[in-house]
């Protein structure tokens, strides 16, 4: 029998005020030691170990997988730095969060999650079968699961608190909400980090199906015109964030290898599990022969699109 586990506190941190737990990170801002009051324009983000499979955070984590995604996303930061300045300013952290915590600009965050999509699956293919569209951007006929779309769309979605669903927008509401010069600078931008991030997969025989973006404001950096730079946040273009499929095994018309999180969706719904998950109950905690086998592969996709050993 697995015992479920609970899921991980928040580290304290000795000079750090904990802000806010998201599904699998934690934010923290340093507190200036002068006045004991916590930053106000710098935010440390720490990606823990926590996985989320089938909209349920497991009570098993995957060892080294925050540090995993820290890499990666530094690593895609670079490779994006033609494109968009991003919110780094230093990865030297306490030693309990060395390699997973990142010292971040604290940005005015755009209220909009960006999503791009390259190939058709998950959220937006259920879309497109109800309505022959995603996000108000028509589709042809006879598109199905994994399908390369014709051109690149952005799709973007409500940010739901935690616990609730996002919605999917139309590039109108988009603008209504935020106005059009900065929805047509997000959406160009998701569009370019989705090409370029394609552009590298390629190479290592990787396909990046879609990702999740999220845009700041930094009124302390105005461009030519006097305007908030707008700064890529958060994380990039990781397994968390993005569908990446092996190309060797890609065949629309049937669900794709997942880069990431096969063996656990896999193993949670195999009988082995003993989990049904129609019944709303908490998935049950995981094998340890699964638990690695998740490790190794994070630590290959990290590898096969860095050309870098994971340390
Ligand atoms: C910010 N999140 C999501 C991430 C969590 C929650 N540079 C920034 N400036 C201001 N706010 C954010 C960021 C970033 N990145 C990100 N919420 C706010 C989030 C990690 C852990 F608990």
């Amino acid at each position: 029998m697995n015992w479920p586990v609970e899921p991980s506190r928040p580290p304290e941190l000795p000079g750090y005020a904990h802000v806010y737990s998201g599904k699998v990170r934690e934010l923290y801002a340093p507190i200036d030691q002068r006045t004991g009051q916590a930053s106000q324009d710098v935010l440390l983000l720490v990606a823990t170990d926590r996985i989320s499979a089938y909209d349920f955070i497991l009570g098993s984590e995957i060892p080294d997988k925050g540090k995993v995604l820290t890499q990666l996303s530094l690593w895609w930061f670079d490779q994006l730095a033609d494109i968009i300045p991003n919110h780094v300013i230093s990865t030297q952290v306490p030693e309990a969060v060395t390699g997973r915590g990142v010292l971040v600009r604290r940005l005015d965050m755009v209220p909009v999650e960006c999503i791009g999509r390259a190939y058709l699956t998950g959220s937006g293919l259920a879309e497109y079968r109800q309505a022959s569209s995603v996000c108000g951007v028509p589709l042809p006929a006879g598109l199905t699961d994994g399908s390369l779309l014709p051109t690149p769309i952005f799709t973007p979605s409500t940010k739901a608190p935690i616990g609730e669903h996002d919605q999917p927008m139309t590039f109108a509401q988009v603008e209504a909400q935020i106005g059009m010069p900065i929805a047509t600078r997000v959406r160009d931008l998701t569009i370019a980090i989705l090409a370029r991030g394609n552009e590298i997969a390629a190479d290592r025989g990787i396909l990046l199906a879609d990702t999740k973006v999220e845009f700041g404001l930094d009124a302390s950096r105005p461009d030519a015109e006097g305007n908030p730079a707008i700064v890529l946040a958060d994380e990039v273009l990781t397994p968390d964030s993005s569908r990446f499929w092996p190309a060797a095994t890609w065949a629309p018309g049937r669900a794709q290898d997942s880069y990431d999180k096969q063996f656990v969706r896999d193993w949670l719904t195999s009988p082995a599990s003993g989990w049904d998950r129609s019944s709303g109950e908490a998935p049950p905690a995981l094998p340890d022969d699964i638990i690695e086998a998740t490790r190794l592969k994070y630590i290959e996709a990290f590898e096969s699109l860095t050309g870098r050993t994971f340390a």
